[in-house]
């Protein structure tokens, strides 16, 4: 008797507990889906392609959200950023490359007041582990190690080269390659709050640049520049954009050749003439 009381008392428990597992799981789910894109990192979809860096080739990922407008220019200061405020993509290259991307704004989420995302983005060599976040034990180990008030917001450092953990106890370093943002200090900040960061000057929702890199597997992570909108409820709303990258060609052994031939002929040319 005694047993068979216990055993309905600990399903009854079972089931309480199970009960009150889905209601709060499906309870986050709600809470979640009602929030703007505040993901750990996924590189899931953002992938901008695998490229020998042999031949001239092009990749994209079209639509994609960051959000908030700010994250990339709140990462470029003394504090650093949270991550959560950048979109994550990634390329591989198979051999040394020149590579330019470009960030363009799309449209912004949920209606098109507010203005368009100012996106500034920066380039890493490595990838962050699969649902790394600011907030993790060793995210703030390594945050706690570095000098001066930098990392207090969060590890994204726009600037240089930082290091991401997952909550599984996964680290990698990203090890800077260069940034490129949107517009002037008039929206990115200021010579006190970014010294020395260069904008492409006009602020048109628009930024491309060009990196020679190494064969590797690369991390860019973009974020708005529109640092004083922090704060605000626009400044963290969604905001979405194109990533578009081309891979340059490199120049066949034969196209050097015909370049040495045609400077030759010139040479020849200029000497025949000097002495007519
Ligand atoms: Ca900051
Ligand atoms: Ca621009």
């Amino acid at each position: 008797m005694m047993l068979v009381e216990n055993y309905l008392y600990y399903k009854r428990l079972e089931g309480l507990l199970h009960m009150k597992k889905s209601l709060s799981l499906s309870l986050l789910l709600t809470s979640m889906a009602s929030l703007p894109a505040m993901a750990h990192v996924d590189y899931t979809g953002q992938d901008l392609g695998t490229f020998t860096g042999l031949s001239a080739a092009t990749g994209s990922v079209l639509d994609t959200s960051v959000g908030g407008n700010y994250g990339w220019a709140d990462a470029a200061d003394a504090d650093w950023g949270n991550s959560h405020k950048g979109r994550f993509l990634k390329f591989t290259l198979e051999n040394p490359a020149d590579v330019t991307l470009s960030m363009q704004s799309t449209t912004m989420e949920p209606n098109s007041s507010g203005g368009v995302l100012l996106p500034g983005f920066s380039v890493y060599e490595g990838l962050a582990p699969l649902g790394a976040h600011d907030f993790t034990d060793l995210a703030f180990l390594w945050r706690d190690m570095q000098a001066g008030p930098a990392a207090d917001e969060g590890y994204w450092n726009a600037l240089g080269s930082f290091q991401a953990a997952n909550e599984a106890g996964e680290t990698a370093f990203l090890t800077f390659q260069g940034y490129a943002v949107d517009g002037t200090a008039a929206n990115f900040g200021s010579p006190t709050t970014q010294p020395g960061v260069t904008g492409d000057g006009v602020a048109d929702g628009m930024v491309s640049k060009s990196f020679s890199l190494d064969a590797g597997t690369y991390s860019v992570v973009v974020g708005g520049a529109t640092y004083d909108a922090a704060g605000t409820a626009a400044g963290n709303r969604n905001y979405h954009f194109n990533a578009d990258i081309a891979v340059a060609a490199i120049p066949e052994p034969e196209t050097y050749a015909m370049l040495l031939a045609g400077l030759g002929l010139i040479g020849a040319i200029a000497r025949r003439r000097k002495s007519a």
